[in-house]
């Protein structure tokens, strides 16, 4: 028993709290099941660990340049300041957990929840479940984040078996709300056979359900003329280096460069020098420095994930026949009209932009910041399906809306989690994770398990409307 536990507790130390080694072991499992040869096995788990770990280099790095800033703002004016973008939202969600003492949890309960999703799925024909979400990064970045809206919202569940409660409701939300994206992804493809498996499914199924009401979809975004200079956007560094020269041009230049000089007030990160260093270059270097790190880390995520999906895709091909695997929402821009993508980012910009204004002058204590992936993913996804069904109008509208929601409510959500620095900021994580996080707040075990049973009945729900049950397996449109 004794060796057991110290087995055990090696095991947690070294692995499960090292993400990177716990991602690489789960490839290298992986690959041994799909009985690849011992040097594609070894391959797969050096590329997904020094994946991961180049993940945290790019993590530290956005942490250590924001902690000045940060700080500042805090300072002057007494504002906490976030990012809504999931590497942002990670990092923060990583910090909490690590205060908390749970940073193990995040790592334990993704693997527990992609098996609840494969239960979930063996047995559909009582779950109605058909999907299994099998995009790594995403997995790693919610299973942060759901961790800390459980633990830190519902303290009755902090105990050992922390990682269980956050495993079994990241499963079923991953199952479930990929699974509500069957149809509506079916429709836009064709029957391309896969379904969503990323930030946005409930919106993505809101949009499919509502678009047809604004208009009609041979009015499509084919025919709006978009300025050519958006074309930049498609690039990351570009479109991710914009933006933050835009905030923090502005944010620090509010600031001044006396504070961001105080060593009283920066005790992290580089402090300002200005015999060394004119004001101006000093904000152009920190503004790039975040995509700087935002690559790096970018950079790691694709190697790692590569490698992390080619081991789920496997598992799930052998163990799940005739399942939908649920990817990453890019997958589906190359169905949409050609100007989908950067009309849902323009207006979606225009939205968000228009709410930190709003934030601003109202004085709200939590200045939001936009952070790239949701303002760019999320709203080009919304434009893409709500385009299809709808046309400009419903794709024009909805994704104007997200940004909306995704800056007022996000910033409901730092307050909330009482996060430093970022928030996950995606769709999905305002609605419905946001009132599912006041469930939490207020009802405890019990909103926890309503939580549950909702994502339960989600799918029977969906089951019991199609008309034709057997199409409802094969993902075909009623
Ligand atoms: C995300 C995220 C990314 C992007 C990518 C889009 O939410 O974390 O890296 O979207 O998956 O293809």
């Amino acid at each position: 028993m004794e060796i057991l536990i110290t087995i055990l507790n090696w095991f947690s130390q070294n692995i499960l709290q090292k993400p990177a080694f716990f991602v690489g072991l789960l490839v290298l499992i992986g690959y041994a099941l799909l009985k690849k040869s011992a040097h594609e096995v070894f391959a797969g788990f050096i590329k997904a660990t020094v994946g991961y770990l180049i993940l945290d280099v790019g993590a530290g790095g956005l942490v250590r340049t924001f902690r000045p800033v940060l700080a500042a703002l805090d300072k002057r004016f007494g504002l906490n300041a976030a990012v809504i973008d999931p590497y942002f939202g990670l990092t923060a969600a990583n910090q909490k957990l690590t205060e908390m003492g749970f940073i193990e949890v995040a790592t334990t309960a993704l693997l527990i929840g992609f098996g609840v999703n494969i239960l979930l799925v063996a047995l559909r024909k009582i779950t109605k479940v058909r999907t299994l979400f099998i995009t790594g990064h995403i997995m790693v970045q919610q299973a942060a984040t759901v961790s800390v809206f459980v633990l830190l919202l519902i303290p009755a569940l902090q105990g050992s078996t922390a990682a269980l409660y956050v495993g079994l409701i990241c499963g079923l939300y991953w199952a479930v709300s990929s699974n509500l994206t069957v149809e509506a992804t079916q429709r836009l493809t064709g029957g391309g056979g896969f379904a969503i498996g990323h930030q946005q499914q409930f919106a993505l199924w809101f949009v499919d359900k509502v678009a047809p009401f604004f208009g009609k979809k041979e009015d499509n975004l084919d025919n709006l003329k978009l300025p050519r200079f958006l074309n930049i956007f498609h690039d990351t560094v570009v479109a991710s280096a914009t933006l933050m020269i835009v905030f923090f041009g502005a944010i620090l230049t509010v600031l001044g460069p006396e504070i961001m000089a105080d060593k009283a007030v920066i005790t992290t990160g580089d402090v300002y020098n200005p015999a060394k260093q004119a004001f101006f270059m000093y904000i152009l270097q920190t503004s790039l420095t975040f995509s700087v790190y935002l690559f790096i880390l970018m950079q790691g995520v694709r190697m790692f994930v590569a490698e992390l999906t080619n081991a789920f895709q496997g598992i799930s091909s052998k163990l799940l026949p005739g399942s939908f695997p649920a990817v990453d929402v890019a997958a589906s821009y190359g169905f949409g009209s050609s100007n989908a993508v950067l009309s849902g980012f323009a207006f979606g910009l225009i939205g968000q932009l228009i709410t930190i204004g709003l934030l601003v002058i109202f004085k709200n204590p939590i200045l939001i910041i936009t952070g790239f992936v949701p303002v760019f993913f999320d709203n080009a996804a919304i434009a893409v399906y709500a385009d299809k069904r709808g046309g400009w109008r419903a794709a024009v509208v909805l994704s104007f809306i997200s940004g909306i929601l995704q800056v007022a409510l996000g910033a409901l959500a730092v307050s909330l989690l009482g996060l430093v620095g970022g928030y996950h900021g995606n769709i999905d994580f305002v609605l419905p994770w946001l009132p599912f996080g006041y469930v939490f707040e207020n009802l405890g075990i019990l909103g926890y398990v309503l939580v549950c049973l909702f994502f339960l009945i989600l799918p029977q729900l969906q089951y019991a409307r199609a008309k034709d049950k057997e199409k409802y397996y094969r993902g075909e449109t009623q």
